[in-house]
């Protein structure tokens, strides 16, 4: 017997977050791990709908599908629950080498409620809609409704309940999306007499002491928040009715969990009070602090990319990656121009990203993302992938460290710097690659191909002066940082193989570093060894 125990294999560790020094990771069997994701089209929640997932997400080389699980289809009539789905996904899954993200589609999906069962949407007595000042309905159910959060709630534990029976000895799953793209469109709040009497007591001591800029300590809403009181206020309610399904969910079985976000420009610097520009209450970066107050079972605030210009992502990258909420991408357009910006969210150290729609599914959300629905769909992302796949769990380690940088060519395609502990990396764009011209410091015209921006580079400072280079279309020149002396001693190409061993392949010297180091349009992954003169 005890020779039976000592050998069973040890229940999976469970997935979890952890911080350091202000940054993150997320820890899969013990070890950081970086999502490459693929995220499924909204009704690809069927078991025969899954195989052009399968197929779009082998061809991209994920590692992880984000997949819905919907209300709807758990429990179809009151109190009778159905998790076939959920099992032939996990079961698929594993055989395609795949580790999932679940999505639940419950109360809200993109704010409405249409993913709720019909025995919901058929009832708007017990699950009320959100009112406007003259009690007149709106689409979007009122967090106010309790009723429904506790009927949202006992289908989410049942759903937590059914993945631990089936997951906890495997971990397939790694993280759940609570709810989808809450907030409400066109309306600032409820104002329902529930939600109006709670409007009206004073802002909850922990919301106060997070959220800024605040007009007093204490107070009722208005008091404290003064134009922003609406928004914050329907921010604070959803919050709470998705904090508690998700600490509900978390008490059956443990994973992290995180809610996404339909952003407000980054750009509109300080923010305006909320005017029928985005979704008021849901989880814009203005208001994250009041998440983290009132839903501490979420772990992370996340953004869904859909703005593609290069201003615009980098800013709602640094607002969404905090000390206290990792960065966590889990929708972007597939248009090819967001490709390259992945470099810049794998080189900050966000613990994963997922593109949107990696479906081949006949349906294609352009003009948010690609007009592609076959191959051509995944192709100007899977190089990418191609580069961090074999090395995703030292690269989410070295993130964790606090060792990696990115950046994807700005729309202004001007060059970029980098910034290491000594050293600095220099980057330019609109270069020849190999095969078309690339020698010396000018270019005559651009290299055909570099119309677009398409370029970007990951760089990891893997010992004191050793950096390991990972790119496309930019050339990536290193330097001593100022006012120090140093040099470029050795660029070797290479790969790791599946030990994690560096395989050199050539050694790049002459022509090929005169400049700077080319990296070319299929990307490259280079180990730069610098040196001080003695
Ligand atoms: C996303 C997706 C899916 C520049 C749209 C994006 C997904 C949901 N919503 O295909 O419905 O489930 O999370 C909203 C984009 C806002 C428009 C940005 C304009």
């Amino acid at each position: 017997a005890c020779l039976l125990t000592a050998t069973a294999a040890p229940a999976a560790e469970a997935p979890r977050l952890v911080t350091r020094d202000g940054r993150h990771a997320l820890l899969v069997d013990g070890k950081p791990f970086l999502i490459l994701g693929a995220q499924a089209h909204n009704s690809s929640n069927y078991p025969a709908a899954l195989k052009p997932v399968w197929d779009a997400a082998r061809d991209l080389k994920a590692n992880t599908v984000l997949m819905p699980v919907a209300w709807e289809q758990v429990e179809p009539e009151e109190g009778r629950f159905d998790f076939s789905f959920v099992d032939t996904l996990v079961r698929e899954a594993r055989q395609q080498g795949k580790r999932l993200v679940i999505l639940w589609f419950g109360t809200w999906k993109n704010t409405s409620a249409q993913y709720t069962p019909a025995w919901v949407k058929l009832d708007p007595k017990r699950f009320p809609f959100n009112v406007d000042r003259d009690g007149v309905a709106n689409y979007s159910l009122s967090p106010f409704g309790q009723e429904t959060l506790k009927a949202d709630k006992r289908a989410f534990v049942a759903l937590m309940g059914h993945l631990k029976k089936i997951d906890a000895g495997q971990r397939t799953v790694l993280m759940v999306q609570v709810e989808n793209e809450v907030g409400t469109y066109g309306l600032v709040r409820d104002f329902g007499p529930a939600a109006q009497a709670a409007f009206e007591q004073p802002v909850p001591a922990a919301v106060v002491a997070r959220q800024k800029p605040k007009l007093a300590a204490s107070g009722t809403w208005r008091e404290v928040y003064g134009d922003y009181a609406d928004e914050y206020f329907h921010a604070w309610a959803i919050a709470r009715y998705i904090g508690e399904i998700a600490a509900a969910g978390r008490a059956v079985y443990d994973l992290p969990m995180y809610v996404n976000n339909a952003l407000r420009n980054p750009l509109e610097q300080p923010p305006k009070p909320w005017n029928k520009d985005f979704a008021s209450g849901g989880p814009t970066w203005d208001v994250i602090d009041i998440y983290k107050a009132a839903a501490p079972a979420l772990d992370i605030v996340s953004p869904d990319i859909y703005s593609p210009e290069s201003e615009q992502v980098n800013a709602n990258l640094r607002l969404f990656q905090r000390p206290d909420n990792p960065l966590w991408i889990p929708e972007i357009g597939t248009k090819p121009s967001y490709a390259r910006l992945l470099y810049a969210m794998l080189g900050r150290g966000a613990i994963g990203v997922s593109p949107f729609g990696i479906d081949y599914f006949n349906y294609s959300n352009h003009p948010l993302g690609s007009t592609a629905t076959d191959k051509s769909l995944v192709e100007p992302f899977e190089p990418v992938y191609r580069m961090f796949a074999p090395i995703q769990r030292q690269w989410a380690q070295w993130a964790f460290e606090g060792r990696t940088r990115g950046a994807g060519e700005g729309d202004d395609r001007k060059p970029q710097q980098l910034e290491f502990p000594g050293w600095t990396a220099k980057l330019t764009y609109r270069l020849g690659s190999f095969g078309e011209p690339a020698w010396g410091g000018e270019f005559a015209k651009p290299a055909a191909g570099t119309e677009q921006p398409t370029g970007g580079a990951a760089i990891a400072q893997i010992g004191t002066d050793e950096f390991l280079v990972i790119g496309q279309r930019v050339r990536v020149r290193m330097e001593p940082a100022e006012g120090t002396r140093g040099f470029q001693l050795r660029v070797e190409q290479g790969h790791y193989d599946a030990q994690g061993r560096w395989v050199m392949e050539r050694v790049w010297n002459g022509d090929q570093v005169d400049y700077g180091l080319n990296l070319p349009a299929q990307p490259v992954m280079l180990k730069v060894r610098m040196a001080r003169p003695r």
